[in-house]
């Protein structure tokens, strides 16, 4: 059935595709009877170093590689800034650096047995990253710093066919509210935004389109905290809500809080995000021509869609799963999470006294498709959607188009079942090292798997 474009609303997964057809860092395994991975290259030992900043350490950590004939192939180097960290210990109190390193060899050489029991008493962390490539990742959410403007798209390149392609003076809005997020910094308050009578007035008619239709389909977590956040943080028909006061009273009930970002982000850096219980939030308004569709996201989705399901506990694990399992995982693995949180936080539904729910953010943010997904008659479509139980594994492999309605969704029989199944399969997924979230320092603790 054909499905009208102009009643869906956001589409933020253009980059799922794109990030599989970027180059994959992931190298094949290696060949145990030649020595030689699949590609003939001869096998690589990858470290993760974590050393102090001090002059002559890198000289001191390299000569044991030259001390055992080693050679070096990669060596890339990133600050850790753990100095920024405000519950440090004194004794963590000077900056340290992570070298990623590979060399030549396998570990059942004698002299790279030899060269690991010489450069662990010289560094913070020592830990052999097995096969795989492992992408850098942040270790405290200062870090975020350096992911929020990787954006794909600047947030102000607008494609042709979008509403707002020819209004000058709605670029300049958007590129304003780029620089504001660009100069954002974890640690500041997220500076208020004056919004226009017009930007109100496109709020106003994605509000009223969506009250009534919550008040049938939205899961009762979203209902409960939407009440709470008309309470405390502005929301109503008429007031566009700083993100600001969304972000302190989230902190406050569950330790999630929202961060600007200028535009799309890749999965990986999205989704790491959420390891931090951060939620990277664009600023912008879709344009007031078109006020029920968008072709990104804007507030009216990550305010109206997202915002209010973080101050649910259960709901904010589950993305911190997402996000945790994201550190440092393979492509394969990021893309098959971006999946899972298509399915779950973008347009997960949830049974509720015998009724589908939803509690994805696809669909709280989107009137026509809100309907389509829950009601039973599915108005709007030749064919119904399909409902599958929710399954992290089935979910992490379906397919999904992102300019129409889905025609699958997956039904979690409540947000805490949904939590321990998203768990449970972020066990399996196979990473070299574990990642341990500190939520007093809102940092990382990397370690080998005994
Ligand atoms: N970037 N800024 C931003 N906002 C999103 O909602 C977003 C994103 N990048 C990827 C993404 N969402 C998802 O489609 C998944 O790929 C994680
Ligand atoms: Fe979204």
């Amino acid at each position: 059935g054909k499905i009208p474009v102009l009643q869906t609303d956001t589409n933020i997964a253009s980059d799922i595709t794109t990030e599989s057809a970027t180059t994959s860092h992931h190298r094949p395994m290696p060949n145990p009877t030649t020595n030689q991975n699949f590609y003939g290259e001869s096998p690589r030992v990858s470290l993760l170093m974590e050393l102090k900043d001090r002059v002559g350490i890198l000289h001191e950590v390299l000569k044991y590689f030259w001390k055992y004939d080693l050679n070096v192939s990669r060596i890339e180097s990133r600050p850790v800034q753990r100095h920024k960290n405000p519950w440090r210990h004194e004794k963590d109190d000077q900056a340290v650096f992570d070298f990623y390193l590979d060399f030549d060899g396998t570990l059942n050489d004698p002299a790279a047995k030899k060269l690991l029991r010489d450069l662990a008493p010289l560094t913070e962390k020592l830990l052999v990253l097995d096969e795989k490539d492992v992408h850098w990742f942040p270790r405290h959410v200062s870090e975020l710093d350096l992911i929020a403007h990787r954006t794909l798209d600047a947030g102000v390149d607008l494609e042709s066919d979008h509403p707002g392609f020819n209004d000058s003076e709605y670029r300049a809005r958007r590129g304003e509210l780029a620089r504001n997020a660009i100069q954002h910094r974890w640690d500041q308050p997220i500076p208020k935004i004056d919004y226009t009578k017009e930007e109100i007035q496109t709020w106003s008619a994605v509000w009223d389109r969506m009250e009534p239709l919550w008040k049938e389909y939205a899961c009762k977590e979203y209902l409960h905290s939407l009440q709470l956040f008309k309470e405390h943080c502005g929301y109503s028909r008429n007031n566009i809500p700083q993100q600001q006061d969304i972000s302190a009273f989230l902190k406050e009930r569950t330790n999630f809080e929202m961060r600007p970002v200028a535009g799309l982000l890749s999965s990986r850096d999205f989704l790491n995000g959420l390891a931090f219980r951060v939620f990277f939030s664009t600023q912008y308004i879709r344009h007031h021509s078109q006020p029920l569709y968008t072709p990104e996201p804007d507030i009216c989705h990550e305010l109206l869609g997202h915002a209010p399901m973080f101050a649910d506990r259960d709901f904010a694990d589950f993305s911190q799963e997402i996000g945790l399992a994201s550190l440092g995982a393979s492509d394969e693995d990021v893309q098959k999470l971006a999946h899972c949180y298509w399915f779950s936080v973008e347009f997960g539904l949830c049974r509720e006294g015998g009724k589908n729910k939803a509690y994805g953010a696809g669909l709280l943010s989107s009137f026509g498709e809100l309907e389509y997904a829950c009601s039973p008659e599915h108005p709007g479509a030749e064919n119904p959607p399909e409902i599958k139980d929710w399954d992290p594994e089935v979910a992490a492999s379906q397919e999904f188009p992102i300019t129409t309605y889905q025609p699958t969704y997956f039904l979690a029989s409540s947000l805490g079942d949904a939590k321990l199944r998203m768990r449970e399969y972020c066990e399996r997924l196979q990473r070299p090292f574990f990642a341990l979230h500190n939520a007093q320092t809102n940092s990382v603790f990397i370690d080998r798997p005994v």
